[in-house]
């Protein structure tokens, strides 16, 4: 009944020192890159990312190194042999993208694994394609027709839904491709935070930004969780993100039959060591939960 812990995208993995920090933790077993676009991205403005107990916000804006940095990471984590995932959001470039990564596996033999994110929320002026489902079936179609799928794996990063017809709807699309895993969820999108003096938590978009942290649990987990029923016959992952607070947290994706759980907010506030709590943690919760209730999951 072990559990994979991670970073959530976009937490302690933009700056190769970040990377590497993260690479050194034993118990965080695989790590993904910031969301890149092509060529590297400043941002928005500050302040954009704030968390109190509870809740975080963020509008980072995409701020990365550039496609070209992550992908110079690859032999790195080879070289370790740690699992290592390049999360790409840059869908207007996606194209040029997936000729480079093809090129490259296959000079340099490795195996590599991409997530595609179809919910950054924080571009501004551009809603997430993952809720335009007719976008998300062509943009697959085009994807699969092109990438070398005996090189590279590809998984996707979906927004927070919430009506019982968007995960038939989504689910029915996923199934008709060969997806490696999809995350399941990015922050939901264009929440608003004030802090204590009622001013607004972050600066740009008029406050507006991407929601994490304990509050958005419930919503995570039922995402996991339906999208990990309705794809049970198929070999595609789901990886559980959002609102993991303790060891708790990961036995509850893991009753609901999650295998891989991120850290996003936690992993921010507290730095990489947050892996060695969650996994003593889970644990113990693990162990209390079979004197109860035996060594099934329910
Ligand atoms: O960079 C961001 O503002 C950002 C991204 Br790409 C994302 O996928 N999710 C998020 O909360 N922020």
């Amino acid at each position: 009944m072990s559990i994979k812990l991670m970073n959530a995208s976009g937490c302690h993995c933009t700056t190769l020192k970040e990377l590497l920090e993260l690479s050194r933790q034993p118990l965080c077993s695989t790590i993904v890159s910031k969301s890149c676009t092509l060529y590297p991205r400043c941002g928005n403005s500050h302040p954009r990312y704030y968390n109190n107990e509870n809740v975080s916000i963020n509008s980072t804006g995409l701020a990365n190194e550039g496609f070209f940095f992550y992908l110079s990471m690859v032999p790195i984590f080879e070289k370790i042999k740690k699992k290592y995932i390049i999360s790409i959001a840059d869908l207007e470039n996606l194209d040029k993208i997936i000729i480079m990564l093809n090129n490259y596996s296959q000079h340099m033999n490795f195996e590599i694994n991409i997530e595609i994110n179809l919910s950054c929320p924080n571009i501004i002026g551009k809603g997430q394609v993952g809720y335009n489902f007719a976008e998300v079936a062509k943009l697959l179609k085009k994807v699969f027709a092109k990438v070398n799928l005996d090189n590279i794996n590809v998984g996707l990063k979906l927004p927070p839904y919430f009506d019982v017809d968007h995960f038939n709807k989504m689910s029915k699309i996923l199934r008709k491709f060969p997806l490696s895993h999809i995350t399941c969820i990015n922050s939901l999108g264009n929440g608003f935070v004030f802090k204590d003096n009622f001013q607004k938590a972050i600066v740009p978009n008029g406050g507006y930004g991407g929601i994490g942290g304990a509050v958005i649990k419930p919503i995570a987990l039922a995402n996991a969780r339906r999208f990990r029923l309705l794809l049970k016959d198929t070999d595609i992952e789901v990886i559980g993100c959002g609102g993991v607070v303790d060891g708790r947290d990961v036995l509850e994706y893991k009753i609901c039959g999650i295998n891989t759980v991120q850290i996003g907010t936690e992993l921010y506030k507290y730095g990489p060591s947050i892996f060695n709590n969650l996994d003593r943690e889970y644990k113990y919760e693990l162990t209390q939960y079979k004197v109860q209730y035996g060594d099934h999951l329910v």
